[in-house]
This record gives structure tokens, C-alpha cells and sequence, in this order.
């Protein structure tokens, strides 16, 4: 299963680290992308964000693990404002093995997975080869239709989930 986490808001770095950790306890084997610095899509008045990609693998349903992703946003004190607006942390689910959800609360893989490329670039660097369940067209080639938004590098970007988690 493969996750997008994103914070603009508060300790961006601090919150990524807390929830990483809490998110190993979902996915024990937890590996993640670097740290990219970001600017906002969607609502463009806010501020960068910090994104990567994670993936690992667990025994619970997608909708099981979807309700654990939403206590570890709230466990980091996130309100639910404005749609695309900030947030101390956003973890999303951007594939789940080969599966096709389209529940109520749960559309995978993500709808908007091919449109970002601060979702894509992360996503990439864990796994260059993975290509859309569905269509089995690769995911780089999306990078090429995507809108601009810049995505870089950001300075602790070198740190792993282990370090990142025992990091300051
Ligand atoms: N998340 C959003 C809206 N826009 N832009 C960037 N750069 N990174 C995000 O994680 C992000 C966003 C809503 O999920
Ligand atoms: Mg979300
Ligand atoms: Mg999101």
C-alpha cells in the first residue's frame, strides 16, 4: 500500500515525524521517500508544504486502515476547514496492491494521484517503475501531462522514516 502525507501547517517536520511514527504501527515495515518542499495546489494561498510518499504493507482493510489514518490527523490536531486548505497533516492512501475501491468515503487509486506532481515525484522515487492498476500506464508518463507546482528537495531530505522519527 502506498501513502502521500503533506503539512503546512505548525512544525512541518515535527508533524510529519509524529505521524510517520504513528503510521508504523499500521504498517510495521513502513519505508518512505525523501522530504520535498512544495507549493500549494488547488487553493494557492498557503503556504509550502512538506510532502513524501510512504509504503509498507498490513493485514487490515482499506477502510480499516483509512479510519487509523483519520485518528492519526486528528492525534496531530487537525480541524477540517476549507477543502484543500491547511492542514498540520494530510495522509492519504494512493494505492492499495492492484485493488479498485470506489466506496463512499474511499476512491483508490487516488483520484488525483496522476494530476500532482507532489504526489508523483515521492511516489516515483520509492518504486520508478509503478504504473495505474487499471490502465497499466507507468505513473511517469502522467509527470508529463501534469500541471506546474513546484517540487523540491527539501534539506533534512536525506533522513529516513528511522532517523526522521528518532530526528532533533
Ligand atoms: N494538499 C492539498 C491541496 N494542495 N498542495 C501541495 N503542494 N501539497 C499538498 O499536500 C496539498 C496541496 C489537499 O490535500
Ligand atoms: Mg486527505
Ligand atoms: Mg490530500
Amino acid at each position: 500500500m502506498y501513502f502521500s502525507l503533506g503539512s503546512n501547517l505548525g512544525d512541518r517536520l515535527a508533524n510529519l515525524e509524529t505521524a510517520l511514527g504513528l503510521l508504523t504501527r499500521v504498517c510495521p515495515d513502513l519505508e518512505t521517500s525523501r522530504i520535498y518542499e512544495t507549493e500549494p495546489i488547488d487553493y494557492r494561498r498557503q503556504a509550502l508544504f512538506l510532502n513524501l510518499a510512504a509504503r509498507g504493507t498490513c493485514g487490515e482493510s482499506p477502510e480499516k486502515v483509512l479510519l487509523r489514518l483519520h485518528a492519526i490527523e486528528r492525534t496531530l490536531g487537525r480541524k477540517r476547514g476549507r477543502r484543500y486548505g491547511p492542514r498540520t497533516v494530510d495522509i492519504d492512501i494512493l494505492l492499495f496492491g492492484g485493488r479498485r475501491i470506489d466506496s463512499k468515503t474511499l476512491t483508490v487509486p487516488h483520484p488525483r494521484l496522476r494530476e500532482r506532481r507532489f504526489v508523483l515525484l515521492p511516489l516515483l522515487e520509492l518504486e520508478p517503475g509503478l504504473s495505474d492498476p487499471s490502465s497499466g500506464e507507468p505513473y511517469w508518463k502522467a509527470l508529463l501531462t501534469c500541471p506546474p507546482g513546484g517540487v523540491y528537495f527539501h534539506a533534512v531530505s536525506r533522513y529516513t522514516v528511522r532517523s526522521l522519527i528518532s530526528w532533533r
